[in-house]
């Protein structure tokens, strides 16, 4: 049976169960994922800068340390966020086709395989026409293949998920000759707004290009890609 995503997203009460809904709300009260320790800062209680400081032993004090150990991660997250943005050995795509797109999106649209070129600019775990989604949340192989600017040896490949992350099941890059080698296949520990980090071996060969395949039933719910950086150097 073939469903519009669009009739699909407008039915919600189906969506309850997806790791990440389309919606144009940004709550994601729907979400079986819920964003992780790593994901972005929740938003401090009003009172906190005030909050007077409890004795110690208090349920008040676990309660604040609490907070700090969440504030403290957050901000770990946001400096891990702004080292990768800013690596001086990292590329972002500058071209992008994929196995399929939301709505069949071409060219810039919202969820086209081209919103998964340039930096990251995705500020919520959450469904975002900024990102590559594909044509369906949870039909199973789907890929996207990205081409950089500059030829190096590869170390890592870094894909941001933005929504229904974890579902990444392989990394590949290319040759010169348009020979595939796998650098990464395996289970995505990703979870909420971040980067699958895949690091290998430096690359004999020089690489301008990066395929991500998805196994999009494995996470319920649509499955997002802000972008994807490739590591590397000329020598
Ligand atoms: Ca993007």
């Amino acid at each position: 049976m073939k469903i519009h995503p669009k009739l699909i997203c407008s039915f919600l009460p189906l969506l309850l169960l997806s790791g990440c809904k389309k919606s144009t709300s940004t709550q994601e009260s729907g979400a079986v994922k819920s964003p992780a320790t790593t994901n972005a800062a929740p938003p401090p209680p009003a009172s906190a800068p005030n909050a007077p400081s409890a004795a110690p032993g208090t349920v008040a004090d676990a309660g604040a340390s609490a907070e700090t150990s969440a504030k403290m991660a957050a901000a770990e997250w946001a400096l891990k966020q702004d080292e990768i943005k800013s690596d001086p050995n990292g590329q972002w795509a500058i071209q992008a086709t994929a196995s399929s797109t939301y709505n069949d999106a071409q060219g810039t649209s919202g969820w086209s395989a081209n919103q998964a070129t340039g930096p990251p600019n995705v500020d919520k775990y959450a469904d975002d026409g900024a990102a590559w989604t594909s044509k369906t949340p949870d039909g199973g192989i789907e890929w996207l293949d990205l081409k950089y600017p500059k030829p190096v040896h590869a170390t890592e490949v870094r894909v941001r998920e933005s929504c229904g992350s974890g579902a990444v099941i392989k990394v590949e890059v290319f040759d010169e000759q348009g020979g595939a080698h796998a650098v990464w296949q395996g289970n995505d520990p990703t979870t909420g707004l971040n980067y699958l980090m895949v690091k290998f071996p430096k690359t004999t060969f020089k690489t301008d290009r990066v395929k991500v395949t998805l196994a999009t039933n494995v996470v319920p719910g649509w499955n997002e890609v802000d972008a994807v950086q490739l590591v590397g150097t000329d020598q």
